[in-house]
């Protein structure tokens, strides 16, 4: 009876533990700043279960699969999944008070919300439905979060201010829609992972402080696009090929595949290609929080030249390449570009010019 009373009270405890009370344990205050935080977290996770509901039943209603016959700023044909979540996002923090910009990879230009701004301290960048093409037949997609404090007092309509290197974002995190539906968050204090439970409509604590392992048996990323890589790219395929202990695993949906990194370990990778030298990820909602959440996990992300945290957007919708996960594995990518570096430089003389 008292062993019985123990594991409920276990399995009790652990429903018990909730996203909302997780996150104002973790700002661990009750300050202004700290309520916005959870209200932020808690409004990001209301509009992924409106995502969730309509993901569930794309195959049963109107307008949730195929194309809506419109192009995004990226030029790329717009999903009907895709205008519904990020208009998902917009409804949900119109009345929020919290959030005075929106950025999302669905709109060209920051979506102001004029009516929060004397409140509002905070901009979130978000891509609505990471990884869209899988929503026809039915995988894994995402969305990507990540979250600004708004510099200065005035808002800048341009968006100039919001172009500061990842280490800026004060949270980031995403929601993937998979089997079950998985909210991945950090406010710069590890990183923590929530199950939704349906019946109850609350996600629900499943892992605390996760850490990638520092190597891992997973390299994802999509071969087809080899011949457009550079060579040191190929160097690093044709390694994993040769060697034992590497399993392929590529979704073609970034979220689902960074959270099989997140907690298996491996390597991500999406290098530039002839056609797009910068790669086809957008740094400041897909690579940047992504690469917030590997810091915070003990892994890495870089471009292959610099941190991923480090770089200085030039633009809302900036391409990066990334390459994120374990610590060795990025680290084992890195030493092929290093060699390849090497080779091409000029050979010394050893003759300093005078
Ligand atoms: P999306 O946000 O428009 O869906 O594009 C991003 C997605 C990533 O989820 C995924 O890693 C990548 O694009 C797949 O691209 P590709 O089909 O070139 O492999
Ligand atoms: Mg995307």
């Amino acid at each position: 009876m008292a062993d019985e009373f123990q594991s409920n009270n276990g399995s009790l405890d652990r429903d018990s533990m909730t996203l909302a009370q997780h996150v104002l344990q973790e700002v661990e205050s009750l300050g202004a700043e700290a309520q916005d935080i959870s209200a932020l977290m808690n409004r990001v996770a209301f509009a992924g279960k409106l995502i969730a509901r309509r993901l569930t039943r794309a195959g049963l209603v109107e307008d949730a699969m195929g194309f809506t016959g419109k192009k995004n700023v990226q030029g790329e044909s717009v999903k009907k999944m895709d205008e519904y979540a990020n208009d998902v996002f917009i409804s949900v923090f119109k009345r929020s008070g919290l959030v005075c910009q929106l950025v999302s990879e669905e709109m060209e230009d920051i979506y102001h919300i004029p009516e929060n701004c004397p409140i509002g301290g905070y901009t979130l960048l978000y891509d609505p439905i990471d990884g869209s093409s899988n929503v026809d037949i039915n995988l894994n997609v995402g969305s990507i979060f990540s979250v600004r404090r708004r510099q200065g007092a005035q808002v800048d309509d341009t968006g100039a201010d919001l172009l500061t290197p990842g280490h800026d974002q004060m949270a980031a995190g995403y929601i993937l829609y998979g089997p079950s539906t998985v909210f991945v968050y950090s406010i710069g204090k590890g990183v923590h992972a929530f199950t939704l439970d349906p019946s109850l409509g609350e996600f629900i604590l499943a892992a605390e402080h996760v850490q990638i392992p520092a190597h891992g048996p997973n390299y994802s990323a999509n071969e087809g696009n080899l011949w457009q890589w550079d060579e040191h790219f190929r160097d690093y395929i044709r390694y994993v090929h040769r060697h034992e202990g590497y399993s392929g695993r590529y979704s073609g949906a970034l979220v689902g595949d960074f959270h099989r990194i997140l907690m298996q370990g491996g390597v991500f990778l999406y290098p530039g290609t002839q056609k797009n030298p910068a790669g086809k990820l957008r740094l400041m909602y897909e690579s940047a929080p992504l690469a917030f959440l590997a810091a915070q996990a003990d892994g890495k992300a870089t471009t292959g030249d610099q941190a991923i945290l480090d770089v200085q957007p030039t633009g809302i919708h900036m391409r990066s390449p990334l390459i994120i996960g374990s610590k060795e594995d990025v680290a084992l990518v890195e030493s092929f570009i290093q060699e390849r570096k090497m080779e091409q430089q000029p050979v010394s003389t050893g003759l300093a010019a005078s």
